[in-house]
């Protein structure tokens, strides 16, 4: 299996978050895609190819031009005021606020934007943000080209992540959704029907907003509960979609706890569905933050689980496009990432 990495990914290289009350080193950090690239070269994977460059287009076809116009000034917006640690917001407009006939207003101050386009104070907006977001979504796109012209599947090694930024915001360390990027792009080469399966231990909440409406792109999270789990507000199992997209979306909630036993059970619910669904490819949102040590999650997969989930992964006989996603516990990342690339390998 071929992949696509970027160096650029190291210019977003946010110095904290805020969590639990307090600013906390940032999680998503560079370290993450060198120890996966490390290991990618030293079990030889296959081939790694540098990312090339496609454009707002195939951007815009998912996300609208606010967020993506914001993105691409918020550090200098930022700047600007003299500031010179992270950009994160601190004030958010929940729902009531402007509720009827007030509307939402997109105030002219960057603080105002950041707290309309971003959903936590998690996601650290910097100087280099932007490159490596752009980056982000050209590996993603680079790799999907590799599966739409015929190769059984490829590695997107993206950093930042991309699963929790929807439409139009950004949060949950992710900025664009790379995963529904690369799937619009399938769509928009031909293929009628695609599915996204996302294995991150966090719900996928912006691939759902992005796809909820729709029955084109088949849309599945298996996460931690929502009840117990960041994103909180999303990823419960009755949400299916609406309108054309009724049907089209499911969410499969797990507790904290969860081992490969029933994460198995999960997983199966799930790809049954993508292979009734008659999918032309498969988009998998690789997170590996499941795993029993990561930092900051609470499922107890282990390192042979993650070739048993590119083994079940393989059984849907698609082509596969794997979207680097989360996971925290560096010192195993490397590992447990490879190990789900040649699980599914072994397997074809
Ligand atoms: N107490 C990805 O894995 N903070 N994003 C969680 C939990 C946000 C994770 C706080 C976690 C985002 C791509
Ligand atoms: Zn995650």
């Amino acid at each position: 299996m071929r992949t696509v990495f970027s160096e650029d990914h190291r210019l977003q290289d946010g110095k904290h978050e805020l969590l639990e009350g307090q600013f906390m080193k940032a999680h998503e950090s560079p370290s993450r895609a060198e120890i996966v690239i490390e290991r990618v070269r030293s079990t030889k994977l296959g081939e790694v190819l540098s990312p090339s460059d496609f454009g707002l287009d195939p951007i815009l076809k998912v996300h609208d031009k606010g967020l993506v116009d914001f993105l691409a000034v918020a550090w200098d917006e930022w700047a600007a005021t003299g500031r010179t640690f992270d950009a994160l917001p601190h004030v958010w407009p929940v729902p009531g606020l402007s509720r009827g006939a007030l509307g939402r207003r997109i105030s002219d101050c960057i603080d105002g934007k950041l707290g309309h386009y971003a959903i936590d104070a998690g996601t650290p907006i910097m100087s280099g943000t932007w490159a490596a977001v752009k980056a982000s979504a050209n590996v993603a796109l680079t790799a999907q080209k590799l599966v739409a012209t015929g190769e059984r599947s490829a590695f997107a090694l993206c950093r930042p992540p991309g699963h929790h930024a929807g439409s139009d915001f950004y949060g949950g360390y992710c900025f664009l959704n790379n995963a529904g990027i690369a799937a619009q792009a399938f769509r928009d080469q031909g293929a009628k029907r695609v599915a996204i399966l996302d294995v991150d231990y966090h719900h996928g909440n912006g691939t759902q907003q992005m796809f909820y409406e729709r029955d084109d792109v088949l849309t599945i999270s298996l996460h931690a509960d929502p009840r117990q789990e960041f994103p909180y507000f999303l990823g419960y199992a009755d949400e299916m979609g609406v309108g054309a997209g009724e049907g089209y979306h499911m969410n499969l909630p797990l507790p904290w706890g969860t081992d490969w036993r029933a994460y198995a059970e999960a997983l199966e619910i799930a790809l049954k569905r993508i292979r009734q669904y008659g999918a032309e490819a498969l988009v998998v949102s690789l997170g590996l933050d499941t795993f029993e040590h990561d930092p900051i999650s609470r499922f107890k997969l282990v390192h042979d689980d993650y070739q048993r989930l590119g083994d079940r992964i393989a059984w849907a006989d698609l082509p596969t496009l794997f979207v680097m996603e989360g996971g925290y516990a560096v010192e195993a990342l490397g590992v447990n990432t490879v190990n789900v690339l040649m699980g599914f390998e072994q397997r074809t």
